[in-house]
């Protein structure tokens, strides 16, 4: 019984041991424009947290453009096939500090007199893990203001009038290897490694 206690101890000491959860980290780089180009940087410091935003994009139109995350990562008919604003939840478009929202709803972002756009922000309803990651899907950048749902017409609570498509790019893995997308399971067997060396804590006195 001793010599199974020593070893389960190990084993959960070891498991125990295992490196807290690196951020998890995607890119998307935007394309089918010949004139924008842009860097859609994502980081999720943990499997909860919100995650963090960061844009570059140059070669915009001054003023506001919509800027969404669509459901799909398919660029072969360009940013057309990319389908709709990703909405798992099935609730209606509006702005990101809505509560009812669509969760690949970003609301707008805003080039200036040069065409730049830089900004970053958190956002606690797009994730880089679990079931309703946005990774594998689009960043879709639009020509007009996205109306937050807030017009009148039909369309507002569905796209937002943002129009056209001017620039797309898949969301891609970022990570390292070893960092990767640590919160399926990963958390359940380090909770679970506690109670083994617990117990096996408990067994070899
Ligand atoms: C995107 O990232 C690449 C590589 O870091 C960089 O060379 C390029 O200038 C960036 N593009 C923009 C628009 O910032
Ligand atoms: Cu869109
Ligand atoms: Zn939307």
């Amino acid at each position: 019984m001793m010599k199974y206690a020593g070893a389960i101890l190990i084993f959960g000491a070891l498991v125990a041991a295992v490196p807290e959860n690196k951020p998890l980290k995607a890119i998307a780089v935007l394309s089918q424009s010949d004139t924008v180009r842009g860097n859609i940087t994502f980081s999720q410091p943990s499997c909860t947290e919100p995650t963090f935003v960061e844009i570059t994009i140059e070669g915009v139109p001054p003023g506001p453009h919509g800027f969404h995350i669509h459901e799909r990562g398919d660029l072969s008919g360009g940013c057309g096939s990319t389908g709709s604003h990703f909405n798992p939840d099935k609730l209606h478009h509006g702005a990101p500090q809505d509560e009812i929202r669509h969760r690949g709803d970003l609301g707008n972002v805003v080039a200036d007199q040069n065409g730049i756009v830089h900004t970053s922000y958190s956002d606690s309803v797009i994730s880089l893990n679990g079931f309703n990651s946005i990774i594998g899907r689009a960043v879709v950048l639009h020509e007009s203001e996205d109306d937050l749902g807030r017009d009148t017409n039909a369309d507002s609570r569905k796209t937002g009038n943002a129009g056209g498509r001017i620039a797309c790019g898949v969301i891609g893995v970022a990570s390292h290897e070893e960092e990767i997308w640590p919160c399926s399971g990963g958390g359940i067997l380090k909770s679970f490694s506690f109670v083994i060396l617990f117990a096996s804590l408990i067994f070899s006195v």
